[in-house]
């Protein structure tokens, strides 16, 4: 019996979960250890993670853990993608972890981008545009004079620097790399030119590894020591990893704060098809490119609670289910949205601004928010058969959202597929899945695939006949146009 902890940590929730896998049955087990919600706090001006208490978390139940005498043989840390942290020659933290969320970038990005040629950096790296691409923050970075900036010798994505804190040793995982946008996305080398454009140094990075390295060890003590080993550290790379995708013309939707959909390609998609739907081409775990689109997913609907903090998702999911569908629309994607002062009074002046009636109550503002975002995806969908030139024929819906049976049907409804759903804590299967094959006891990506398969409940949603649907994509249409300026 192999036993191996992920830390997966999410924008709001973090979590640190045992899994134990049966060699012999080929069967996997997950047991949440620790849950604990991650936040934003502004220091010296800007939006940042708090990453003493990130840390704190961390360290506290990887150590009580241990204390309880579990056998633990692997131990491996992934977040989100683009936001790092900068060392000095001794390895110290300079700076906060400033969040991608953080408006710092948010003018200056398109001038920067527009400066170096869209056409050419997409082409060369397949990474869509977003203000927060590690890119952008970097230039951000060096123009706003902080003191320490000379001292910077090492620049570590957030797992990456998590694993440094646990072993001492430096590492640059692949898959979180790739969504700087630094690098070149055939080779999966760094771009000297571009990390230089934005004013960083080359010498900040070192040569990616592929997940299922061993990075080091963490010496907990002087009797115990755990093996960390490199899992997708990007937790949209570890959800598409757990994906049990066995076909071609299956999409995927990786739900969370953020709705990624997409499709698995053996080569990076940057046609100027794929480049006007804003596609991106992320580094897989296994190689594979991660051609998807960001869709602003359950960030709506986690600022919606916070205006009604006795509503929980489930009761607000249940209530929206009885609300009238496709009255007022929204482009999840409308910049206004990434990060508002209040969520629900965005939405109210997005309703008025487009000429639609004001969702009254949290349930339809969340049915507002969710009719939207399967629209959205029903977009999302036929860009990428478009730039793939395939057809889909299902849907498969991973991650924390896809607990959220109305999102799933209503995606079925729009997108006229079947759709199934689960594994629920897919990043954290995918961690913990290229933890087993870096030690040996998996054998490959299809594999744990399988096992997955295996292992873990789905659940099915038909699609159903939706009477208003069509002019509902009409409206749909009228309000998000297509374009690489939406986010
Ligand atoms: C989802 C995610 C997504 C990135 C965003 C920053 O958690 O990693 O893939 O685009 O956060």
């Amino acid at each position: 019996m192999y036993q191996v902890v992920a830390v997966d940590l999410g924008a709001t929730s973090a979590r640190v979960m045992l899994a134990q896998f049966d060699p012999l049955n080929q069967s996997l087990k997950l047991q949440q250890i620790h849950r604990f919600a991650n936040h934003l706090v502004k220091r010296h001006g800007q939006l940042c993670w708090d990453i003493e208490h990130l840390e704190n978390e961390i360290f506290t139940t990887l150590k009580a853990l241990v204390v309880k005498g579990k056998q633990i043989d692997a131990i491996g840390v992934d977040s989100w993608g683009v936001d790092f942290i900068c060392l000095d020659k001794l390895g110290h933290r300079l700076g906060e972890a400033v969040s991608y969320r953080d408006a710092r970038t948010h003018q200056s990005s398109r001038e920067f981008c527009e400066q170096l040629g869209f056409e050419k950096l997409y082409q060369q790296t397949g990474i869509q545009f977003q203000p927060f691409n590690t890119l952008f923050q970097l230039k951000a970075l060096s123009q706003e004079s902080t003191e320490w900036f000379d001292q910077i010798d090492k620049v570590l994505m957030l797992p990456d620097y998590f694993h440094y804190r646990l072993t001492g040793q430096y590492h640059w995982d692949y898959t979180n790399a790739s969504t700087t946008g630094m690098l070149n996305c055939h080779s999966g080398q760094w771009l000297d030119e571009l990390v230089r454009a934005a004013g960083a140094n080359p010498n900040w990075f070192a040569t990616t590894e592929l997940p299922g390295t061993v990075i080091g060890r963490w010496d907990v003590d002087d009797e115990h020591s755990i093996a960390v080993i490199s899992p997708p550290t990007h937790d949209t790379a570890a959800a598409i990893a757990a994906a049990p995708l066995m076909n071609d013309s299956t999409a995927y939707i990786s739900s969370g704060t953020w709705s990624l959909i997409g499709i698995e390609s053996p080569e990076p998609l940057t046609s100027s098809i794929a480049q006007l739907a804003n596609l991106t081409n992320e580094g897989g775990a296994n190689r594979q490119f991660r051609v998807l689109k960001n869709v602003m997913g359950m960030w709506l609907i986690e600022g919606i609670l916070v205006h009604w903090p006795a509503l929980d998702i489930c009761q607000l999911c249940q209530q929206s289910s009885e609300e009238k569908g496709f009255v007022s629309l929204i482009d999840p994607n409308d910049p206004c949205f990434i990060n508002p002062h209040s969520m629900v009074e965005a939405i109210e002046d997005y309703c008025v601004s487009h000429g639609q009636p004001v969702p009254q109550s949290a349930s339809a503002l969340a049915r507002c928010v969710f009719d939207s975002l399967a629209l959205s995806y029903r977009d999302s969908l036929q860009q990428l058969e478009q730039a793939s030139g395939r057809r889909f024929n299902a849907i498969r819906i991973v991650g924390g959202g896809s607990q959220n049976h109305l999102l799933n049907q209503l995606c079925a409804d729009v997108c006229q597929l079947p759709v199934t759903s689960g594994p629920v804590e897919a990043s954290a299967l995918g961690n913990i899945g290229y933890q087993l094959i870096g030690l040996g006891a998996i054998k490959d990506a299809q594999t744990l695939r399988h096992i997955i398969a295996n292992s873990f409940a789905e659940k099915s949603f038909f699609p159903r006949l939706t009477p208003k649907l069509n002019s509902a994509i009409t409206r749909f249409h009228q309000l998000s146009q297509v374009s690489p300026n939406n986010l």
